[in-house]
């Protein structure tokens, strides 16, 4: 009888059975090591990476911080620059003494106009006699003619009403009100603390000093 007869019992056994399923098993571990292998080599291949990116950010950020150091030192420029320009800029205004008086031409509050004047090395202007305000009123006049504007003044009476005070914090003595049976000056007791001086007649008028208005700065010449 040869091999393959109906009657042979088919090669169907426990243990080859087993062996079919040892095999599996090894090769799943074998694919599983493998994956293994794939992760361990990937997460080495990561921390490189992060070592070398970790590295780059520092160095980066060193860069950062010479450019802040930088830009400060531009930006110091700058305000020193605007300074000399403010000095500068102020031979187009009227010179009295060892000043110079100079008109800008755009709308600013009281403490506004304060802070541009100081941004530009000066100070609001500040007329202390009677020679400064005659000065200072036939130079407001000449450049509105033949309108007429309330300009700010660095005079104001916000820390004690009544009492009129100049930007550096000296009392001043020499007034220039308007007086006039209709309309004397100063007439807004606690609410008008800050005062301009009207281009037409030199005048000084208190006013709101929320209001935005031309303003006058002085600048040592
Ligand atoms: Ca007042």
């Amino acid at each position: 009888e040869g091999t393959g007869s109906p009657d042979d019992p088919e090669p169907t056994s426990p243990l080859s059975d087993f062996e079919n399923s040892y095999n599996y098993v090894v090769s799943r571990l074998q694919s599983m090591d493998q994956a293994i292998h794939k992760l361990n080599v990937g997460h080495y291949t990561l921390d490189v990476r992060l070592v070398q990116l970790l590295d780059r950010l520092s160095r980066l950020d060193g860069k950062i911080g010479e450019m802040d150091d930088e830009i400060q030192q531009v930006l110091a420029l700058a305000k020193e620059n605007r300074k000399e320009i403010g000095q500068l800029e102020c031979q187009k205004g009227r010179r009295i003494g060892h000043k110079c008086f100079l008109v800008y031409r755009s709308y600013e509050t009281y403490a506004g106009a304060s802070k541009k004047c100081q941004e530009r090395g000066g100070r609001m202007a500040m007329p202390r006699d009677r020679k400064e305000q005659e000065a200072l009123a036939d130079y407001a006049r000449g450049f509105f003619h033949p309108g007429n504007w309330p300009i700010w003044l660095g005079i104001n009476d916000l820390r004690s009403e009544g009492l009129y005070l100049f930007e550096d914090n000296t009392r001043v003595t020499y007034f220039q009100w308007r007086k006039h049976y209709l309309s004397s000056q100063p007439d807004g007791g606690k609410r008008e603390n800050c005062v301009a001086i009207s281009s037409d007649d030199g005048d000084w008028w208190d006013n709101y000093c929320d209001r935005r208005m031309f303003y006058l700065c002085e600048f040592d010449a």
